[in-house]
């Protein structure tokens, strides 16, 4: 008998090949595995690095691996990386740019989702301009060079027909 991954290797195949006739992408799509030692939720992948770092270098390492600093976009991804990586860690959020004004990036894209924890990001002693998920989940603005764990993220595998 044919093991279960060829037929189903064959069959995906089959459909790819029906989507062949130019650039236009078809209408379906099924999401792959994460690379070894990346963790899978939903449509993302996640590494948590060895060492705390500095916000900068995080954001740093992360774009070595291919990945770029997290950043949850909602209460239940990040409970998945409380629970299953650090309680607190960095976020891809800062207002290092303009002080003030917090942009956070999804790569490269501004996303627009944040969950600040009450009468943050206050920006204390005037030195705040990074931000992390504390251990209760919410978010707050702390000096960017003090070391905290990190997570990378990064688009999980799609197939596209
Ligand atoms: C308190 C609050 C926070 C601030 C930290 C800094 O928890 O003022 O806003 O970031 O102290 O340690
Ligand atoms: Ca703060």
């Amino acid at each position: 008998m044919l093991p279960k991954r060829l037929i189903i290797g064959l069959i995906s195949l089959c459909l790819m090949i029906r989507c062949t006739g130019g650039n236009e992408r078809c209408g379906a799509s099924i999401r792959g595995a994460c690379p070894p030692a990346w963790s899978q939720w939903g449509d993302k992948c996640y590494k948590q690095l060895s060492k705390n770092l500095p916000w900068a270098e995080a954001k740093q390492e992360c774009i070595k691996k291919g990945s770029v600093l997290v950043v949850p976009q909602s209460q239940e991804e990040t409970e998945f990386l409380q629970n299953n990586m650090h309680r607190q860690f960095w976020i891809n959020c800062s207002d290092l740019q303009v002080e003030g004004t917090w942009v956070c990036q999804d790569g490269t894209t501004d996303v627009e989702y944040s969950n600040w924890k009450t009468g943050e990001p206050n920006n204390a002693k005037g030195i705040e301009d990074c931000a992390v998920v504390t251990a209760s989940g919410d978010w707050n603005d702390v000096p960017c060079n003090g070391d905290s764990p990190v997570i990378c993220q990064r688009p999980a595998p799609q197939l596209h027909f």
